[in-house]
Formats: C-alpha cells, structure tokens, sequence
C-alpha cells in the first residue's frame, strides 16, 4: 500500500512541477491575495489542478488541503496537504528557488512527504520510518554543535504581526551574534536544506500546513527537531516552527526568546 502511495506522489509532484518548468519565465497571469506582495499566479492553479488530477484519478476518497483551493473535505484518514508553488514569489519573479510540496498524512500523522525545485533537479522524500533521501542518496542534517557557527535561515510574514515573537528583533539578534542567515522565499525548501545538513537551523512565524508538512517529516527522518518556538512537541497546524539539526535547538530557542 505505502509504495502505491508513494508512487502517486511522485506522479503528482512531477505534474505540478511539469507546469512551473513549462511556464516559468514566460508570461502568466499574476494576482494578489491578502496583501500586495502575497502573489498567486495562473500557474500555482494549473500545478494544483494536475496534482490533485493524479491524486483523484487514484484516490478520489482521500481529504485533500491544498493551498488555492482549501479543504476538499472526506471522511478519509489519508489527508493529502499541497503546496502546488512553494515559493510563489520568487517563480513570479523569475528567481528558480521554488517548489512542489506534497505531505501525506494518515490518521493526523506524517506518513510520507516530498518537495522537489525542478530548477534544481532536486528531489527530497522521506517516509515515516524509513530515513529522509535526496534524489535517493540517505540525508542527514549537519552535526554543528554551536549556534555561534551556525549558518541559519528565516522568512518573514508578509504582513506583519502583532506576536511575542517580532520576526526582525529575532533576526537582528542573530545578525548582531554574526551570524550568516541568509532568506531564500521558500520554506519547504529551507526546511529541506536543513536536512540536507546546508543550514543548521531555520526558524519562521505564520506558516500554513502546506508550507510544512512534507518538509517536517523530511527533517524529522533526516534526524533533526522541529518544534514551536517554546520547544514544545511541533504540529504542522502551529504558527510557530523552529527546525534544526538538533544540537543547536535549545540555543536558538534562548535567543528566539531573549
Ligand atoms: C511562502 C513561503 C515563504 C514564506 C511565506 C509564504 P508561498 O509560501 O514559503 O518562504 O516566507 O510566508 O508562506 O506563498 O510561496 O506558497
């Protein structure tokens, strides 16, 4: 059953990514949602409608959240959560750091997830259990110990929020420790190059399920931590995520914090 799953999600992540490759650079209509700079563009919708065509064409009773079209509700346990363009800004620009991300969760937990940057030919998968992979080769986050030699990486909401926790006083906190934190625009793939042990931790504030999930599970396999800003066990459906290679999470959260 779990290889049959997987299959599908390959088929679907590679029928979405088929439509950013076919359009990018090129002209496509572009829109705003809550605010100016929050961009949706004719292409996420056209990713989208293939990745659930594949979907339903296997599973039409399976739950599906995707970002464009919300909830396509069931009484299923297997929810499919999709991201048809992580890093939408960054395509409507021309910047080839974005994504395809589709998390598979079954019974409310993680079972499998994959994100892949057709740019990069960059494929991360990882099944509960069963290790965190890229393009097949076993991932693992980096072993740095010290946040001082960290290399990090954020985003910012892009409307600003009234939290605890202001977004640029935490990234001045770190600028001013010397860090490099440098801010890629796509969170699925800043959660995956911390599995890949590029980046030691990466932290940001109001994320939506689609966003998270599949790159949760692929640091969670690839033995890194991911929990709120608190250090409190970790749901894609917080507004909080701070994930890391493990050693260094503790520190980060001290000065998430200060
Ligand atoms: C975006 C992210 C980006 C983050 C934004 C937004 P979208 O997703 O991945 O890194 O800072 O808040 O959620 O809109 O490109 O799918």
């Amino acid at each position: 059953m779990n290889e049959e799953l997987k299959n599908t999600l390959l088929r679907a992540i590679h029928a979405g990514a088929d439509q950013l490759k076919l359009y990018f650079d090129g002209v496509f209509e572009i829109k705003s949602k809550d605010t100016l700079n929050n961009l949706v563009t004719e292409v996420d919708k056209k990713s989208e409608d293939a990745i659930i065509d594949v979907i339903r064409s296997e599973y039409p009773e399976h739950f599906i959240l995707s970002e464009e079209v919300g909830e396509l509700s069931t009484e299923s346990n297997y929810k499919w959560i999709i991201d048809p363009i992580d890093g939408t800004v960054n395509f409507a620009h021309g910047i080839p750091i974005c994504c395809v991300s589709i998390g598979l969760e079954k019974d409310g937990k993680l079972l499998m997830g994959a994100v892949f940057n057709p740019f990069m030919n960059e494929m991360f998968f990882a099944e509960k259990g069963k290790g965190a992979f890229l393009n097949n080769k076993p991932l693992k986050v980096s072993e740095n110990k010290n946040v001082k030699a960290a290399c990090l990486v954020t985003g910012f909401p892009y409307r600003w929020v009234e939290v605890g926790t202001d977004p640029i006083a935490v990234f001045e906190r770190f600028i001013r420790m010397g860090l490099p934190v440098r801010r890629l625009g796509s969170a699925a793939i800043d959660l995956c190059w911390v599995a890949a042990g590029r980046f030691d931790g990466f932290w940001e504030y109001n994320l939506n399920p689609w966003d998270i999930a599949a790159g949760y599970l692929i640091i969670e396999e690839a033995g890194g931590k991911v929990t709120n800003f608190n250090g409190d066990p970790y749901s894609v459906y917080d507004k909080q995520t701070l994930a890391t290679n493990g050693s260094i999470h503790d520190e980060m959260i001290k000065v998430i914090n200060e």
